[in-house]
């Protein structure tokens, strides 16, 4: 039994334009290496083909599977990547028929089994969490998927079905570390966001599962509800392999509210600090799970960058879409986290269902008030799972092309507003806050904070200066 996983690349840039984003930032595939690693774990041989790390065309890639194919082949998607993975394995069942197709992530959990109605190259979804899943279809040979839970198939009329709800994990720390041995470039071709880091080899890390909260734009069709984590011990033992085995001298936490369990978090500082383990880091919280003796915690702990998302700074769209806790506390909690010594990250959105012109305009000037070193900003696009979804067509208009829904394009356009003015505030955004003294004198301390990200920057300047030609920033 031989099983490969695909992580397609998806379209992850804008239309018509040369895709750099990866000299920006390039993660490693942590959902398939986590899967991987629990079907190595029990003796079934895996590959992994990031075609990030890699990238060849759809054709040229079935070839050299097609030379050599798998008994299996896991495809992990998001709504804007599926359409690719999809071409692959429509390619690949004309040449090999004989090798089963797979495909799990976010896409397949939103949608659900209709999937298989109209993509016949697929022979199963899985659908919720995927290492047992997976584990289960490989034992079974890939027959009998109607037995296993949480998978998606074709009943004997060839409609899509779901086998049966799949449990979530109890325990996290049953899961075996990613299979970061899989990757035959990792670290070396792996690099966090240009920035965010202090040091290289770094790397990216998910300690949990799941959120409570409900924000109105967010997927969260995989994990649902409810929050599930690695424990402190664990996740310092995975730092401390990663450290040891692969020269990792920083993470980026990804999970979606790292800090929401306080005491997992000041255990996971304290345990850090104990061990001496030279590994700094970064990771995502919500405002309102931070507080000045935590921060004190995370800092001492080697925390370099937190990241929150902020979204809007209009009350009444961000009293619909993410119940903040008040607009006017966000700028004093983002100074502890600077004054405890530690970057800032905002993250927001443009182009939200009831946004106008000056609510825009009102979250711009908002930005630019905050102690913020730097911003995301994307393009709010309405995911099939998002609570906002399911009416979205009331309150605009929506170009539901899944390629094009990477948060890089405006697909949707609310109602009284047109996509030149939404494109014209996006680029006055990143404009505004970037051209200003304070951006620029907080960049240039990145010649000694962040040496790597000036070194790489300077290495694809001519790339990096094409781009920005284009743009109307
Ligand atoms: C880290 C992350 C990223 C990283 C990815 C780095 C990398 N190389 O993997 C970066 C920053 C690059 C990124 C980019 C984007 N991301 Co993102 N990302 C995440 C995040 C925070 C964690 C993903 C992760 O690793 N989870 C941990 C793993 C274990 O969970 P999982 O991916 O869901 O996989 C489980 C199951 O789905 C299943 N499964 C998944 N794949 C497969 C495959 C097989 C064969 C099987 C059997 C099972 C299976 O098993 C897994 C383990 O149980 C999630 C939110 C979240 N909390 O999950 C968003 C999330 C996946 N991203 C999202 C989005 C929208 C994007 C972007 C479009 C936005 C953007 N411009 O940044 C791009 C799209 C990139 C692309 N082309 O696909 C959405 C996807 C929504 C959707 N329906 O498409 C999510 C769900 C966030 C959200 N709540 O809205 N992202
Ligand atoms: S945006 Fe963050 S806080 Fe809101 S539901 Fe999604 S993961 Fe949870």
């Amino acid at each position: 039994m031989r099983v490969l996983f695909i992580h397609p690349h998806g379209s992850n840039w804008l239309g018509g334009q040369k895709d750099i984003s990866s000299i920006f930032n390039l993660m490693p595939p942590l959902v398939m290496m986590s899967i991987a690693a629990l079907l190595e774990q029990n003796g079934i041989r895996v590959e992994i083909i990031d075609c990030y790390a890699t990238p060849l065309t759809p054709e040229v890639l079935v070839e050299k599977i097609a030379a050599n194919p798998p008994d299996a082949i896991g495809f992990s998607c998001t709504t804007s990547s599926f359409l690719e993975g999809y071409r692959i394995a429509r390619l690949l069942k004309e040449k090999r028929p004989q090798i089963v197709t797979i495909v799990g992530g976010a896409h397949a959990c939103t949608v659900g089994p209709p999937l298989l109605d109209a993509y016949p190259a697929i022979d199963y979804l899985v659908i919720g969490e995927g290492e047992h899943t997976m584990l289960e279809l490989a034992r079974a040979g890939f027959r009998r998927a109607e037995q296993i839970p949480g998978v998606a198939c074709r009943d004997a009329a060839g409609k899509g079905v779901l086998s049966a709800q799949r449990q979530l994990i109890a325990d996290l720390d049953d899961l075996p570390f990613p299979a970061y041995q899989r990757l035959p470039l990792f670290p070396r071709r792996y690099n966090l966001p240009l920035f965010s880091y202090p040091t290289a080899p770094n790397t990216s890390m998910i300690s949990s599962r799941g959120c409570p909260y409900s924000c109105s734009y967010c997927d969260r069709s995989v994990f649902s509800l409810g929050f599930r984590f690695n424990s402190p011990e664990y996740i310092v033992e995975h730092l401390k392999m990663l450290n040891r085995d692969y020269g990792i001298r920083h993470v980026f936490f990804y999970d979606d509210l790292f800090t929401f369990d306080r005491s997992r978090v000041a255990r996971f500082c304290e345990l850090k600090e104990q061990k001496g383990l030279r590994v700094t880091y970064n990771c995502i919280a919500r405002l309102e799970h931070v507080d000045g003796e935590l921060l004190a915690l995370l800092k001492r702990s080697g925390c370099w960058q937190v990241n929150f998302g902020i979204e809007s700074g209009d009350p009444e769209v961000l009293g619909k879409h993410r119940k903040f806790y008040g607009l006017d506390k966000v700028g004093k909690k983002l100074l502890m986290v600077r004054k405890a010594g530690m970057r800032v990250k905002g993250l927001f959105m443009v182009g939200l269902p009831g946004e106008d012109e000056a609510a825009i305009r009102r979250t711009i000037d908002y930005a630019l008030s905050l102690p913020l070193d730097e911003v995301n900003v994307t393009k709010f696009t309405p995911f099939p799972g998002a609570p906002v979804y399911g009416t979205i067509r009331e309150h605009g208009e929506f170009d539901e092309n899944w390629e094009l829904m990477n948060c890089m394009n405006f697909v949707f356009i609310p109602r009284g507003m047109t996509k030149v003015q939404l494109e014209g505030l996006y680029d006055e955004f990143i404009r505004r806050f970037y051209h200003r003294p304070t951006i620029h004198w907080g960049y240039t301390k990145m010649l000694w904070k962040s040496p790597h990200s000036i070194l790489t920057f300077m290495r694809h300047l001519p790339e990096i200066l094409a781009f920005e030609r284009k743009q109307k920033w």
